[in-house]
């Protein structure tokens, strides 16, 4: 079922010029990677020059993300594209105008980063489908990508997941589905609510990391129960109890009740809160002859600074 999220803030055209001024002018200081610590930098820096429209969405969004907990913001430049690519491990290395966009937005809500785990710790990855790997639950796969916060077993898991589309699925399958806490909670029942607030839940590491593991023993709620913070992965969250697997039972339900759906389209950029807000994606079917869908994404990580101990060199790589 596919419903539109609550509010979609409208950039001005003037807005639109802007950003596309700023991104460009990104991408010719650019050098020949988009790993560069300068070009981060430079991408840090040109956020002061974006128009006032774009800061002032994104400075509000990370201050409180809204009832849908994400953002989105459509007709962004992304050019016309080269064929969609569909190999495992494919990010974006060298700079263009959507890797430009995506830096310069995750530098509004913090710091872009990534996880050397994940795609060799490229600071925009590919999310297109690949043969042979249509039933993974990562986004490499083309069934339903179930909900999850991204990493969830991770103790630094990015605060903020920036999806910008480059190209839409043919078919209006891939639908990008988003749910928050402050829409899942309030129909939960009391029992359940409290079942999720203990530390009686393991959450396995996601396919995409090559070294896999489990995080310790966590709360799938925390924080004010006015307002949660929310951590779950439907395909590698598992209860350690059975008031824990019943709670998980009954928070599946209510998330596929309650979420939001958007097909998105070339120009489209999502901001999911990953504090509060769940994401997955419904299934598509793929042809792999470069026409498929493709986004690009990039983590953002508000206070770069807790991860310091996982990056070498404080580099934008988190490498455990
Ligand atoms: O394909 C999508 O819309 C979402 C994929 C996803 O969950 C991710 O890349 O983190
Ligand atoms: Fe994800």
């Amino acid at each position: 079922m596919t419903r539109p999220a609550t509010e979609t803030p409208v950039l001005t055209g003037d807005d639109r010029t802007g950003l596309r001024w700023v991104a460009r002018s990104l991408v010719d200081r650019a050098g020949t990677r988009v790993d560069d610590p300068a070009w981060v930098a430079a991408a840090r820096r040109s956020w002061e020059d974006l128009p006032g429209g774009v800061r002032a969405l994104v400075r509000e969004f990370r201050r409180h993300s809204g009832p849908d907990g994400r953002l989105l913001l459509t007709g962004l430049p992304v050019g016309d594209p080269p064929p969609t690519p569909a190999v495992t491990g494919s990010a974006q290395l060298t700079p263009t105008l959507p890797a430009a966009l995506l830096l310069l937005v995750a530098s509004g809500p913090g710091d872009p980063g990534a996880f050397a785990a994940e795609k060799s710790g490229a600071l925009v990855q590919d999310v297109v489908p690949v043969p042979g790997e249509e039933e993974v639950q990562g986004n490499v796969g083309s069934v339903e990508l179930t909900f999850h916060t991204e990493n969830a077993f991770h103790p630094h898991r990015p605060d903020h997941v920036l999806l910008l589309c480059l190209r839409g699925d043919r078919d209006d399958g891939g639908e990008l589905r988003t749910c928050c806490a402050r829409k899942i909670v309030p129909d939960l029942t009391e029992r359940t609510r409290e079942a999720l607030y203990r530390r009686e839940f393991a959450t396995a590491a996601p396919p995409s990391f090559t070294e896999g593991g489990t995080g310790s023993a966590h709360a799938v709620l925390t924080g004010d129960p006015e307002d949660p913070d929310l951590c779950f992965d439907e395909a590698a969250t598992t209860g350690l109890t059975d008031q824990a697997r019943d709670a998980l039972a009954e928070l599946r339900v209510v998330a596929h009740r309650r979420y939001d759906a958007v097909r998105l389209r070339p120009g489209d950029l999502a901001v999911v809160d990953n504090r509060v807000t769940l994401h997955g994606r419904s299934a598509f079917t793929p042809r792999y002859d470069g026409e498929d869908r493709w986004l690009q994404r990039t983590f953002a990580f508000t206070d770069l600074r807790r991860s310091r101990d996982h990056r070498p060199g404080d580099g934008s790589v988190l490498a455990k």
